[in-house]
């Protein structure tokens, strides 16, 4: 009996350490102009790539310029497609490997959804 709480200890105390070192590299904060935009919303013009990924749209908040060409990249295993809510463009149903793009055009804002997935929703804006 005691031989296994003995066993567990060290263990437990690497674990303790790994989440201190975790917890100190976090504290160092973010590096400011390093972040590159993993954020939820990003923007841009020109070209900007969505992906679609892990059931979610990333970013799932994208603002652009009109005239902007955004090109979805399906990532998942999983089947998606990308329909907006007004119906003003709609992929067919991709998976992975598969690009849809759409070119904004005129200002406002877009929201999208997964054909498959209606959870799945995201918005573009075009200004
Ligand atoms: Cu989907």
């Amino acid at each position: 009996m005691s031989r296994m709480s003995q066993a567990r200890l060290p263990h437990a105390r690497a674990a303790g350490a790994l989440l201190a070192v975790l917890v100190l590299t976090s504290a160092c904060g973010p590096t400011p102009g390093k972040s590159g935009g993993a954020g939820k919303s990003a923007s841009g013009s020109g070209s900007v790539t969505v992906n679609v990924k892990n059931f979610a749209f990333d970013p799932a908040k994208l603002t652009v310029t009109k005239g902007t060409k955004v090109t979805w990249k399906f990532e998942d295993s999983a089947t998606h497609s990308v329909v907006a809510g007004d119906n003003s463009f709609k992929s067919k149903d991709l998976k992975i490997g598969g690009t849809y793009s759409f070119t904004f055009n005129t200002p406002g804002t877009y929201q999208y959804i997964c054909g498959i997935h209606n959870y799945m929703t995201a918005t573009v804006t075009v200004k």
